[in-house]
């Protein structure tokens, strides 16, 4: 039987879980009892039961393996009873939570910084997703984080490492491990909700896709689902391969990063089709031939076609969006009389609202979609929802937006982040706008005229907590709107984000160029904000 160690150590100051998780540059991991200190705050903070199972693994990045090894050790030394790793260490974020369901786990910890970059000079990033398959609600986060203030201690055993690089059975003295294939359970459950056989025909009748895994870990899912189960061409998929470092890329399909995608969907000769996923697999960006999808506008549009899916026929239960997300959605949940619900950014306050049967889809602006079929955001998934839909409507990607713009009107919206600002000057911008909230109301700014402003806030409708200070909201007498936020997942300095949406019926208006449509806005913006005199910055440093 291998020893338990149980080794000293002292806090760090900087452990605090953002949006989504601890994310840190991996230099910062890599410091003497770092990734420990937070592990053994995780497991100290969630008190695993005796007989409980693990699931373990993470997008591929630089330091994942590494990681893994610290991890099983820990797990094995603190009374775990076994624990589910994908092979090779990967798994998506949402197939991490798919098992988590699946095989009624205690929970898990997934080791990604998501869309931030990877490599030795990258991000890394751990967060802990409890037994519903769903990130850690904020009490149980805030409790890790006030553990690593008074860590004292951890324990790991001393063992030798396991090899993951093939699917079986393992064991660290009395804890078995299972090294699962990270796909199939996840493109089983892909397979249950959505027309395989209609979308298969899609591809048989020559409709053609191109599907950019950014050299992160859809790769493998991508191949499995589109290559293997739909019949898909081979060139369907590029990037595939998921790599240490993301092939030095910034694995965030947007477009300004996922631009080799845009580009091929923009050439001549494009694909029906296009769609990326993120580092971690939870996040998705729908193309058209020459034709783009605002992630607000997908989830509105989504919610207004989900009975055409297998999985949806039933109807849903009612949606939720982060509140900077477009209120597209409200628009179709009103038609179809649902609830709809307005939570703060990040995943982890759609949980609540799921596991109390409250909502089916969810969605946020950051190109983030998903359903109660698992806790997490669903890159694939969505993709997946979109040609079920195409399949079903036989139609264009654009002719479904401009149909539904036509029924719905449209939320024109668009995001300007500022990356990397120092520190003081952001939080200048923020106390500057709270400043003059009061000053603002009634106050009118070219056509537009401020109805009411705030600092939003939300009280979760079935557990009654209360997360204070999620961003700062110009609602205008017109229904459009400006939020300011500061992001929780960056890793240098400060960033800023602008979001701006503005509503408009008129049909005649809908081949506008977002950022023309909201130029005005975008002015309003930057003069109520200070933005250039407090920051210096013209211009965003991405728009979305
Ligand atoms: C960003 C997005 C947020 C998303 C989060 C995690 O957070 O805005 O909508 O939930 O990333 O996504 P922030 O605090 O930087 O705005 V992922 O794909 O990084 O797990
Ligand atoms: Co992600």
């Amino acid at each position: 039987m291998p020893a338990i160690l149980t080794i000293a150590t002292q806090p760090y100051p900087d452990q605090k879980p953002g949006t989504s998780g601890l994310r840190k540059r991996v230099a910062v991991f890599r410091q003497p009892h770092y990734l420990e200190n937070f592990v053994q705050s995780i497991f100290d903070s969630i008190l695993p039961p005796a007989g409980s199972t693990l699931v373990l693994g993470g997008d591929g990045r630089h330091y994942n393996l590494e990681a893994i090894q610290i991890i099983l050790k820990m797990a094995a030394a603190n009374g775990y009873a076994r624990v589910l790793v994908g092979k090779d260490g990967i798994l998506s974020t949402p197939a991490a939570s798919c098992v988590i369901r699946k095989h009624a786990t205690f929970g898990g910890i997934i080791l990604s910084a998501s869309h931030n970059p990877g490599g030795p000079e990258g991000d890394f990033g751990i967060k802990y997703n409890a037994a519903n398959g769903g990130p850690a609600p904020e009490r149980i986060t805030d409790s890790i984080y006030e553990t690593s203030l008074k860590i004292s201690q951890y324990r790991v055993m001393d063992a030798p490492d396991i090899d993951l690089h093939r699917t079986g059975e393992a064991s660290l003295g009395e804890m078995k491990i299972s090294i699962i294939d990270p796909v199939a359970d996840y493109a089983d459950l892909m397979e249950s909700l959505f027309d395989f056989d209609a979308i298969r025909g899609l591809f048989k009748g020559g409709f053609r896709i191109k599907f950019d895994a950014m050299h992160a870990v859809t790769g493998p899912y991508a191949r499995e689902i589109f290559i293997n189960r739909l019949q898909a061409p081979e060139d369907s998929i590029m990037n595939a391969v998921p790599l240490p470092d993301f092939g030095k890329g910034h694995p965030d399909p947007n477009l300004t990063y996922a631009h080799d995608l845009v580009d091929i969907l923009h050439g001549e000769n494009a694909p029906d089709f296009g769609a990326a996923s993120d580092g971690d697999g939870d996040r998705n960006m729908i193309l058209g031939r020459h034709f783009f999808v605002t992630p607000s506008d997908s989830l509105a549009i989504l919610t207004a076609n989900a009975t055409l899916v297998p999985g949806y026929r039933e109807g849903l239960k009612g949606v939720a969006r982060s509140m900077p997300t477009s209120s597209a959605v409200d628009r179709v949940a009103r038609t179809l009389d649902i609830p709809c619900f307005e939570t703060p950014t990040g995943w982890k306050f759609f949980g609540n609202l799921m596991d109390a049967g409250r909502v089916t889809l969810c969605g946020e602006e950051s190109f983030g979609t998903g359903s109660s079929h698992i806790r997490e955001k669903d890159g694939l998934w969505a993709v997946l929802f979109w040609l079920n839909v195409i399949a079903s409507r036989k139609q264009s990607v654009e002719e479904i937006v401009r149909q539904h713009w036509a029924r719905f009107g449209r939320n024109v919206y668009s995001r300007h982040d500022y990356e990397a600002i120092p520190d003081d000057a952001a939080k200048g911008v923020m106390e500057h706008i709270r400043a003059e909230f009061g000053n603002l109301p009634g106050k009118s700014f070219g056509s537009y005229k401020v109805e009411h402003c705030d600092d939003f806030s939300y009280t979760d409708p079935v557990d009654g907590s209360t997360s204070k200070g999620q961003g700062l909201r110009l609602l205008f007498t017109d229904g459009s709107r400006i939020v300011f936020r500061l992001s929780g997942t960056g890793t240098e300095g400060a960033t800023l984000r602008i979001y701006l949406e503005a509503y408009d019926p008129e049909i005649s208006r809908h081949g506008l160029d977002a950022q023309e449509a909201l130029c005005e806005l975008i002015g309003i913006a930057r003069q109520i904000s200070q933005l250039e005199a407090r920051t210096g910055r013209k211009a965003p440093t991405v728009i979305t």
